[in-house]
């Protein structure tokens, strides 16, 4: 390649990327009546800056080659801050490492840029191997958490065993999403941890976290379900009694497992909980969103618990690097009411589902539970199917 191909080249590469990011986002015309999808996924891999994957110098790379290839941009925490939707990607190099990176947008549906470097995390005196995961959660003692799983090889495995690892949960605090000091991580009972999500307000004046206890890596074990537990320092934050508030349950969509997604959103009537659990198929496991409540004064307290998924995935968003996966680690309420769902397809690219505080509290309420079994689920079908042929009689 000459220099002047070479020149011709780049102008193309960030001419083609700017048109990415910038193009608008548009609502798909089928809707549920409880969110609103996107045409377009908000993040992808190629929305990773140009000058983060090529080499733009023609003496080093003289074929214009990408020496850090991105692999995936997927399961990011989201804040609102300074008028900004920010979400704070997991990225994955080519080379299967994540690590975590702001994306800025003015509306929080399309028009993401991510900030030219990515987050430094500064490390604990275990080094991480993996970080990835985040939960964004503004807390009511003024600073702005990060929790994250942190991912390390498992030093009590056989030496044959080069995949063992174990996964617990890394806290760092910011101000500004730049500079962030870590503290220790999250010490629980719990061999493993997993999907943990801080509170946003003091319980009984202590910190409160949402865990996912399990005692392998990828298989939840006899522990599993979502945790809760107290903790009087958020710098030496030590979880002694974890008590699970929403279970796995026999043939449902959580059976294998399941885990919080972002920090809670507060309404009048309670706490907007939302999760993703996780099914077995004889494709392999199927992961998809789900949506419940809890009580205002004890968190703690699953109020309302609606049967079946809330979203899973569809058409493209089923295929990626793991297949059949929808997983949330942030959403954001606006002042407005509007809630932006930030959700992964096949932990490969990001989206945008919209609601409102209203639905979701309509959804939480009225959305039957899950009966179980067939029979009491024909039952509850036929009460439906019977209320709306007497109505569509007039
Ligand atoms: O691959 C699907 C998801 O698997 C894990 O989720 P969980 O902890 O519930 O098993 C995580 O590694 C998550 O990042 C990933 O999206």
């Amino acid at each position: 390649m000459t220099k002047k191909e070479f020149d011709t080249q780049v102008k193309i590469i960030f001419h083609e990327h700017e048109k990415l990011v910038t193009r608008k986002n548009e609502v798909t015309e089928k809707t549920n009546g409880t969110f609103k999808r996107y045409k377009y996924p908000v993040i992808t891999a190629e929305h990773t800056p140009i000058f983060w994957r090529y080499d733009l110098n023609y003496k080093s790379n003289p074929f214009l080659m990408e020496r850090l290839g991105v692999n995936a941009t997927c399961n990011a925490g989201a804040i609102e801050f300074e008028g900004k939707i920010l979400l704070g990607v997991r990225v994955e190099g080519n080379e299967r490492k994540s690590f975590l990176a702001i994306a800025e947008s003015p509306n929080g549906i399309d028009n993401f840029k991510f900030w030219d470097y990515p987050i430094t995390m500064p490390e604990t005196e275990n080094p991480d191997i993996n970080v990835y995961d985040i939960r964004i959660v503004r807390h009511e003692d003024g600073w702005i958490y990060g929790l994250f799983c942190t991912e390390r090889k498992d030093s009590d495995a056989p030496a044959s065993d080069t995949s063992a690892a174990n996964a617990q949960c890394g806290i760092a605090k910011t101000k500004d999403f730049v500079e962030w000091e870590r503290l220790q991580d999250l010490k629980t009972k719990s061999p493993q941890q997993r999907n943990v999500v801080l509170h946003p307000e003091f319980v009984n004046g202590k910190y409160a976290f949402y865990t996912r206890p399990q005692d392998g890596f990828i298989d939840a074990g006899t522990g599993g379900g979502i945790g809760w537990g107290l903790s009087d320092s958020i710098e030496n934050a030590v979880v002694d009694k974890e008590i699970i508030i929403d279970d796995r349950i026999y043939h449902t969509i959580k059976e294998v497992k399941n885990g919080l997604g972002p920090a809670p959103i507060k309404t009048e009537k309670g706490w907007l909980q939302l999760a993703h659990g996780v099914r077995n198929t004889a494709a392999g496991l199927r992961y998809v969103l789900y949506m419940f409540l809890t009580d205002l004064k004890e968190p703690n307290k699953v109020i309302a618990s609606p049967g079946g998924y809330f979203l899973a995935p569809v058409g493209d968003e089923r295929v990626g690097d793991v297949s059949n996966v929808v997983f949330s680690n942030g959403w954001v309420k606006r002042d407005n009411d509007e809630v932006l769902i930030y959700y992964a397809s096949a932990d490969t690219r990001m989206h945008v589902a919209t609601s409102t505080v209203d639905r979701l509290l309509d959804y939480v309420f009225n959305t039957p539970p899950d009966a179980l079994r067939s029979a009491a689920c024909v039952e509850q079908r036929n009460k439906l199917i019977s209320k709306n042929l007497e109505l569509m009689k007039n």
